[in-house]
């Protein structure tokens, strides 16, 4: 049985997501980032940078979410993995690309502007982070404005990948944007990821 470890308010919303998609049972294990749970000499074992998500598939260990995702959407042959390379390749370059350009940066706008307490945040890196935001919108906004999906003609693991990153600039104005806001509103209203919405709110 496979066993996802990782709060849906964490990264761990990207398997979940993918889980749901696949309609594959499995077992939960919420951690919480940076939980006691998450720093045991077993969860340690599991992924030395005491990070979710994790996977446990029949004893196959694997983090780092994205690559969670395409093992869990090629072992189960799942439509939403691209069959033709060249569309593959695609979908690894646009997952890269998220990691590189966006990911953190969403994160560290976010903490240094209002997640963390008032006296902490930091001004200046919350400017340097928004400048490479505005980079990286502007990017995806140029391919969304050519194609609805991200890879090939219907939602896929790109899609899903990129999207469930992004769950986080929902709480950024989106409005320079309206192509990446109307393609992640498409993707996040689809049934599975609005069940890993309503376990974020539980
Ligand atoms: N690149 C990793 C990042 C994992 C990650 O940073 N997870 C966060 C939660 S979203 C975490 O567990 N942080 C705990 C820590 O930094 O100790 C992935 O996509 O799985």
């Amino acid at each position: 049985m496979l066993r996802i470890y990782g709060a849906p308010k964490s990264r761990a919303r990207r398997t979940l997501w993918m889980a749901g998609e696949l309609g594959i049972p499995f077992e939960h294990k919420s951690f919480v980032p940076r939980a006691p749970e998450t720093r045991t000499p077993e969860f340690m074992a599991l992924n030395p940078n005491g990070r979710v998500p994790v996977i446990d598939d029949d004893g196959f260990i694997l983090s780092e979410s994205m690559a969670i995702n395409f093992y869990l959407a090629k072992k189960h042959r799942s439509p939403l993995f691209p069959a033709d390379s060249k569309l593959e390749a695609l979908t690894w370059q646009w997952c890269l690309w998220e990691t590189d350009r966006l990911d953190r940066q969403v994160g560290t706008y976010l903490n240094h502007t209002a997640m963390l307490p008032e006296a902490e945040r930091k001004p200046d890196i919350a400017a340097t982070a928004w400048k490479e935001i505005v980079a990286g919108m502007d990017v995806l906004e140029g391919a969304l404005a050519k194609s609805e999906w991200l890879v090939g003609t219907a939602f896929s693991l790109a899609d899903l990948n990129v999207a469930s990153a992004m769950f986080q600039a929902f709480r950024i104005d989106l409005a320079k944007w309206p192509y990446v806001q109307t393609w992640l509103n498409r993707c996040w209203d689809r049934p599975a990821a609005k069940k890993v919405r309503d376990m974020q709110t539980q």
